[in-house]
């Protein structure tokens, strides 16, 4: 029997540059992170993923890593990083670790060695490639594809010393580590050993489903109004991806136990995620699919398209059916990449944060799944009033910004516009410890600014109060633990049409739960029937007083024996 610990499970998810910081650089550190252990613990989460805490210029935050097996100065030092692993054992809290391996940062010894010479060994360890047949190396045009970079521009940076290109789907400086070579599986297999061997209880994959690529690297479609073309086909669930995916499970994990594995993969299908997470099939435990949080784009990237409530649920809805009977689901809404989703799912104005937000994550929680929840989540932390492109770090955000406005004519308020509703940055602010100055998170300047609403949302002031969304998260985390619906239970959708309420089922045995969301700041009735005098479990207000109409932004779980 596969151990699946996981599906009882809730996950916390530290981005530790803004957790809390220590030593009063500005910077979060990981004794910032064990400060607040009992926070966690009394949270009630199981396991905490650490963003990627690795020596690292810090070009994509640690997302670009230049040595894969020792801690960032910045953060702390192995000594410091075994101190956490302890102290979270010793709370009942597993810890896993972000993996990144689709790419390396440029300042990493494998891609110094790459890019020194053609013939050296390790040159074949990144994916390197002549100017276009007949162009100029170097000359504008001359790459390689004509793919754009998620982070703006091309996603091949020209070389000069050797005269090639290198590949990097992401920053010119996270070149892509080539799969095909098998050398480079291997040291990537030995680092996760050694990992695992310290300790650690698995890994958050990062773009995982990007490893395998179609190596005669074709162009792609350009679209009107984008001066580069999305060239995902080619490496989006790429040929050799699940053979990889199962060579690492056999390199890696087989025989050891306890351990819990969630690819992130953007553009993943169900039927994709059906078999990699097929415990048969030994891949991953869990992917991280991107349907739900691409909800509200439209085929313009500068135009906001507002959430439609019954598109997102006929998403979650296709997720759950496809992952029913074979494989499992991860459920967020959150994380270091997406904007807080009580400003955008929600209503984060004060009549309606902390309504929406508890309703948020009753409606997530409650789907058959392992919850994730980001940092701040727990607090109804909410998007930053960000005003010019001068506020923002991220490099996605300043990436995109200059190639819109530079290269593709866009006016920076509209591109503006949806970078402060949408941009990473949002997620990104400090986490709020207390009302003081920099919300206890520095003594010193925080690298990106604290939310000014920390005197307001924080977890000291939540922490004292029973009715705050964080003592709202400990019950629904709580629920799960007493109720086994929740973790077991099989998912049936209500109501796919109604544009306000979003309503479901939950069934194991002779148990059934049911669970209504109320999308809206008007009072809403949810026409379902059969369900007077069930037993009311959880609500974020007032107990509906009579049939199921719900006031703005109330959720409610109800009990039956059937
Ligand atoms: O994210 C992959 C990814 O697809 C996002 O960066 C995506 O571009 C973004 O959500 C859209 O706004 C992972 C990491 O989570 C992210 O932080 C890294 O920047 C990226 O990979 C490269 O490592």
């Amino acid at each position: 029997m596969t151990d699946s610990w996981w599906k009882k499970s809730v996950v916390y998810q530290i981005y530790p540059r803004s957790f809390a910081d220590a030593d009063g650089d500005g910077m979060g550190d990981l004794r910032g992170v064990i400060d607040h252990l009992d926070h966690l613990a009394e949270l009630g989460v199981d396991v905490l993923w650490l963003s990627p805490v690795y020596p690292s210029p810090q070009d994509d935050n640690g997302y670009d890593i230049s040595d894969y097996q020792d801690i960032e100065p910045l953060f702390g030092t192995l000594e410091i990083f075994d101190e956490l692993l302890a102290g979270a054992h010793a709370r009942n809290m597993k810890i896993i670790m972000d993996l990144v391996v689709n790419h390396s940062s440029d300042e990493h010894r494998w891609f110094q060695e790459s890019r020194s010479s053609t013939d050296n060994p390790k040159r074949d360890w990144y994916w390197w490639r002549p100017a276009r047949p007949g162009m100029e190396p170097g000359a504008p045009g001359a790459e390689p594809t004509n793919w754009g970079s998620v982070f703006g521009g091309p996603s091949w940076e020209y070389d000069e010393k050797t005269g090639e290109y290198y590949l990097h789907l992401f920053s010119k400086k996270q070149p892509d580590l080539n799969w095909e070579n098998p050398e480079v599986r291997q040291a990537v297999y030995a680092m996760m050993r050694w990992w695992l061997d310290r300790g650690v209880d698995g890994f958050r994959m990062d773009v995982i489903n990007m490893i395998s690529k179609d190596v005669s690297l074709p162009d792609g479609r350009l679209t009107a109004g984008s001066v580069y073309a999305d060239g995902s086909a080619s490496f989006i669930g790429g040929p050799r991806l699940h053979e990889f995916l199962q060579e690492m499970h056999r390199e890696v994990f087989e025989g050891r136990d306890g351990l819990l594995t969630v690819g992130e993969m953007p553009g993943v299908t169900v039927n994709e995620a059906v078999l990699h997470t097929d415990p048969q099939r030994h891949e991953v435990d869990m992917v991280f699919q991107f349907d739900h949080v691409w909800v509200d784009r439209g085929p313009d990237p500068w135009l906001l398209v507002p959430l439609q409530l019954t598109a997102l649920k006929a998403i979650l809805g296709r997720w759950q059916a496809g992952l029913a009977d074979v494989g499992w689901n991860s459920l967020y809404w959150n994380n270091h990449d997406q904007p807080r989703v009580v400003s955008r799912y929600g209503d984060d104005s004060p009549a309606h944060r902390s309504a929406s937000a508890k309703m948020l994550g009753t409606v997530l929680h409650l789907h058959r799944g392992t919850p994730y929840v980001y940092q701040g989540e727990e607090l109804g932390m909410t998007n930053y009033p960000f005003g010019g492109i001068d506020e923002f770090r991220d490099i996605e955000a300043l990436g995109q910004y200059r190639q819109a406005v530079e290269l593709e004519g866009r006016t920076p308020e509209e591109v503006l516009t949806v970078l402060r509703a949408r941009g990473r940055d949002n997620a990104r602010t400090p986490m709020q410890w207390d009302d003081s100055p920099h919300g206890g998170f520095t003594t010193g300047t925080p690298w990106l600014p604290v939310n000014p609403n920390h005197a307001e949302i924080n977890a000291k002031a939540q922490r004292a109060d029973p009715d705050s969304v964080f003592h709202y998260y400990r019950r629904l985390i709580e629920l799960r633990r007493t109720e086994p619906a929740v973790a077991d239970g099989d998912f049936t959708m209500l109501l796919p049409h109604d544009e306000r309420v979003y309503a479901f089922t939950r069934r194991l045995g002779s148990t059934e739960l049911l669970v209504i969301g109320n999308f809206s700041g008007v009072e809403a009735h949810a026409a379902i029937d059969g369900w007077d005098g069930a037993e009311l479990l959880l609500t974020n207000l007032e107990p509906p007083a009579g049939g199921l109409c719900l006031a703005p932004w109330q959720a409610v779980v109800y009990r039956r024996s059937v």
